[in-house]
């Protein structure tokens, strides 16, 4: 099919800066003249070395309103900067771990991830474009910088012009005049890729021979439903009412895909009352999960802590290579420093952003890590991966339920305990607050640092107050002001820090952990209020925000 170039003269906008992951808006914002556009012109004319002259990239999506529309300007744009193979998601449909495995699979240059993840879609909600390098994880900052330094400087961008949109639904290759685009099927390579993971044969006995073993899939109406779907039910054998919210719509429904207790209140519900022995979600592109039991809900910060414990003693892939290193962001409990302890192996802290671990894993020194956002993966590709984490609880429950019959989340989280101790774990977040005056807390918090420490609070004496920097240990890079912690004599921790993945306002978050080597059944919230109330007295939070409650507690 022939094709003409056109390039069309723009102007920059402001505020193209890529946050944790990538750039998020409001659809509206996004569909302003150009705006979407000058974004994707910034990513091929920062694409790194050697460019995108000759390119292969990934395409795909989380589904949500406004990504078709955008896939289409990605291949006409890509196309007139050089770029000579797309493999685009059957209907622009990739969760962001199988755009992943897909462009470490094919090994494609790149790749264009659109979502904004947990945050809700619709045309009144919010839209999201990410960059993924070569190792099929989210562009480090060096590119990131980049590609906003391209979004400053814009003058032009460049299309061709094609006689009707690219058909998105037929699988297979699409021959254009210096292009092709290719349509995969979007599950398939990744159901491969978990299988040669887990053990699947394991968990269909365990299932096979635990008729009260329930499992509850939510997908939160988000991209994931056809990936579990395909997982739970057709490999593993469970009940298709195993599923629930698990067709991807354009707007989740209505819904915040956010798998935590706040915004998947529905499947928390039915897991309650249901008695359902493993209930779980992922959010809306699937790099995030939830995972709870009628009778106990998992931190993230202690599920990747018990996935690490259980690896090598049950998962396939990690018996197949070993564990390298561990890894947490800085906020994320140290549940799994202990592990790593225990295990002699190397714990690692890196800012928040699942960015940070890509180098660690490249260099072979890191294959668990996890964050308290619900994020939990490894080193089988380059992003966070839902379903991966809720895979790897199906094959430790089956493991251990081979010895220990009747084994359950709670009582494998009372194991655990047991063995190391438990790291109680909370995070308040207030969402959409006036950005000067969280900015302002943040400031003042920072130059009075000092001044707390040796100060008892509530009964807590501060022993360090700072800013957190992180030195990638691979390529020296120094990332600044990456959360300020007010750390306490017995190692209890508060941490305060501004989203980076918010689309309007800003959002505060509070982290809070405290270690207790012996009382394990004390609520979470009973046993973290004391400094939950040091965190607000400390931080003036109210006076700052005008909040005096959390929009999420966690
Ligand atoms: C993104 C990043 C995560 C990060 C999370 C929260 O997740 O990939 O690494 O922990 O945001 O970031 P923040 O606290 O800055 O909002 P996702 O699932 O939104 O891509």
């Amino acid at each position: 099919m022939s094709t003409t170039t056109t390039t069309i003269a723009t102007t920059p906008f402001d505020g193209q800066k890529p946050g944790t992951s990538g750039l998020r808006k409001r659809v509206v914002v996004f569909q302003k003249e150009h705006y979407t556009e000058n974004f994707i012109q910034a990513i091929f004319t920062a694409m790194p070395a050697p460019g995108a002259q000759g390119a292969t990239i990934v395409v795909g999506g989380d589904g949500r309103y406004y990504m078709r529309d955008v896939v289409q300007k990605i291949i006409r744009i890509g196309a007139a900067n050089g770029i000579a193979r797309f493999i685009v998601g059957q209907d622009g449909i990739l969760s962001t771990p199988a755009a992943s495995a897909l462009i470490r699979k094919r090994e494609a240059d790149g790749g264009i991830i659109l979502t904004a993840s947990h945050n809700p879609g619709g045309p009144n909600a919010d839209f999201g474009i990410k960059y993924n390098t070569r190792n099929g994880g989210p562009a480090p900052e060096s590119v990131t910088d980049a590609i906003y330094a391209a979004t400053r400087t814009i003058t032009e961008y460049h299309q061709v012009t094609l006689d009707a949109p690219v058909d998105l639904t037929t699988l297979g290759c699409q021959h254009f005049a210096g292009f092709d685009v290719e349509i995969v099927d979007s599950v398939t390579d990744y159901v491969e890729l978990t299988k040669s993971i887990f053990d699947f044969d394991l968990i269909r006995r365990f299932r096979q021979q635990s008729p009260d073993f329930s499992l509850l899939f939510d997908a939160l109406n988000g991209v994931t439903g056809p990936y579990g779907r395909r997982i739970f039910v057709d490999e593993l054998g469970f009940p298709e009412s195993a599923l629930d919210q698990c067709t991807p719509l354009e707007d989740f429904g209505g819904c915040h895909p956010d798998p935590n207790l706040t915004y998947a209140d529905k499947l928390v519900a039915r897991v309650e009352r249901e008695k359902v022995a493993l209930g779980a979600a992922s959010d809306g592109d699937g790099d995030r999960n939830m995972v709870l039991s009628h009778d106990w809900f998992v931190t993230p910060s202690d599920s990747v802590a018990v996935i690490a414990h259980y690896a090598t003693e049950c998962i396939p892939y990690f018996q197949r290579q070993g564990l390298r290193g561990l890894a947490r962001s800085m906020p994320t409990s140290c549940a799994i420093d202990r592990v790593a302890a225990a295990k002699g192996l190397e714990i690692f802290e890196v800012p928040t952003g699942w960015k940070f671990f890509g180098n660690l894993m490249d260099a072979g020194r890191l294959s668990i890590c996890g964050e308290e956002s619900f994020g939990t993966g490894s080193d089988h590709i380059r992003e966070k991966d839902g379903i991966w984490a809720i895979v790897a609880w199906l094959n430790i429950l089956a493991h251990v339920n081979q010895t220990q019959p009747a084994a359950s989340v709670r009582s494998i989280m009372r194991d655990f305990y047991q063995t190391y101790g438990r790291n109680y774990f909370t995070r308040y977040d207030y969402e959409e607050v006036d950005a000067d005056g969280a900015a302002q807390m943040i400031n003042d918090l920072r130059a009075k640092g000092n001044d707390l420490v040796g100060q008892t609070i509530n009964g807590f004496t501060v022993a360090a107050v700072n800013d957190f920097e992180y030195t990638d240990p691979i390529d020296h890079s120094v990332s600044r002001n990456q959360g300020l912690r007010v750390i306490f004599e017995d190692s209890s921790r508060i941490i305060f820090r501004l989203s980076g993945t918010g689309s309007e306002g800003a959002t505060v978050r509070i982290y809070i952990e405290r270690f207790d080597p012996v009382e394990f059944d004390i609520d979470a919230q009973v046993a973290l209020k004391p400094l939950v109330d040091t965190a607000l007295e400390v931080s003036q939070l109210s006076k700052y925000t005008g909040r005096n409650e959390p929009t999420v507690i966690t």
